[in-house]
């Protein structure tokens, strides 16, 4: 009970001891981040409000049309990120290239790189429909005291120090990972405060939920398509139930506390998949194991995928441990 009503700052203090370099930068980049997360979700609570909505006029790197609030979102967690001065370097999904971090006295004395989507799932906005960010954080691989090089950004995600999300939903969240299982924290919108309200969250090993565009059914590859009719044979607990939002976190979020699996696969029309690596299936990927579940290509471990570009895509199946197993097997009985 006394758990239940700790706040997220209470918790980053305790935990410092926790985090693999206890030096405090992790939790200030953490306590930053719980920052920008307040801002933006002010913003998208008005979005219905105000003439915010709708596409900005600017394309992203993937040529998809950037709402307004992806804009805003993204400059809200970069600044914040900056005037601090607790990180030597920024990569967006909305940006090109990564941003170089240096300190007001020109140093690059920083340790940390933050990876992220800034509001993943942008096209529900405008339908009222809860989207997120996504962040993941290493700590750099080249020598402190120089400048960012594609290297720090480029690592895999078993090197990732940290990452969470943020739901703005119902109620707002901020669900994160240090390595040491997974937390969940609901803003109280009153007092601008999240408090610690789903402790140690964990997939069921099993679940009866699948989540996946089924419109793309005839593009995909056999093996998803096999697996799909396995969730739809009647036979012990199946049919399973088909959950899709559109909105990479708020799926996700909702099979970690009920049970199921996420899966967006490669298809005839997305070869590569949708989903970013470093953006989006590397921090899921590290949030979901933390909490007992399981991340892949189909084939291979996410976290354990060597990255070769920034806005590389992958295929992307999450969530209950044995449900990812079994879509797995159909994966490779397809091959
Ligand atoms: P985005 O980063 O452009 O917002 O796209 C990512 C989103 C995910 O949130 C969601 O799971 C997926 O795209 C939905 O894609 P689709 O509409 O193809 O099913
Ligand atoms: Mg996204």
């Amino acid at each position: 009970m006394e758990e239940r009503n700790k706040t997220l700052g209470e918790f980053i203090i305790e935990k410092q001891e926790d985090f693999r370099y206890s030096t405090g930068e992790l939790s200030r980049i953490i306590n930053s981040i719980r920052l920008a997360a307040k801002v933006v979700n002010y913003k998208v609570n008005k979005a219905g409000l105000v003439d915010i909505i709708g596409a900005a006029g600017e394309v992203n790197i993937q040529g998809e049309d950037q709402q307004k609030l992806d804009v805003y979102a993204n400059e809200i967690f970069i600044q914040t990120l900056i005037n601090r001065e607790i990180v030597c370097g920024i990569a967006s999904e909305e940006s090109d290239d990564f941003i170089t971090v240096c300190g007001s006295d020109n140093s690059h004395s920083n340790k940390y790189v933050v990876l992220m989507d800034p509001l993943d799932g942008s096209s529900n906005i405008d339908v009222n429909v809860s989207v997120g960010t996504i962040f993941s954080v290493f700590r750099r691989v080249t020598p402190v005291g120089t400048p960012v090089t594609l290297e720090d950004f480029l690592q895999p995600g078993t090197q990732q120090v940290a990452a969470g999300y943020v739901i703005y939903g119902t109620s707002t969240m901020l669900v994160y990972t240090t390595g040491h299982g997974v937390n969940g924290f609901t803003l109280n919108p009153a007092i601008g405060t999240f408090y610690l309200s789903h402790p140690n969250m964990k997939f069921k090993e099993d679940g009866t939920i699948y989540s996946i565009n089924e419109g793309n059914y005839v593009h995909f590859p056999q093996g998803v398509k096999d697996y799909i009719k396995y969730c739809q044979m009647e036979e012990g607990n199946r049919p399973y139930t088909s959950r899709y939002i559109g909105s990479l976190v708020s799926d996700i979020h909702r099979n970690m506390i009920k049970g199921g699996i996420y899966i967006y696969p490669t298809s005839s029309k997305a070869p590569d998949g949708k989903l970013r690596l470093m953006y989006e299936c590397n921090p899921m990927a590290f949030i979901t194991e933390q909490a007992g579940g399981k991340a892949s290509d189909g084939f291979r471990r996410i976290l354990e995928l060597k990255p070769t570009e920034l806005h590389q895509r992958v295929p992307f199946f999450c969530g209950s441990k044995k449900m990812v197993e079994k879509a797995e097997e159909f994966m490779a009985k397809a091959e």
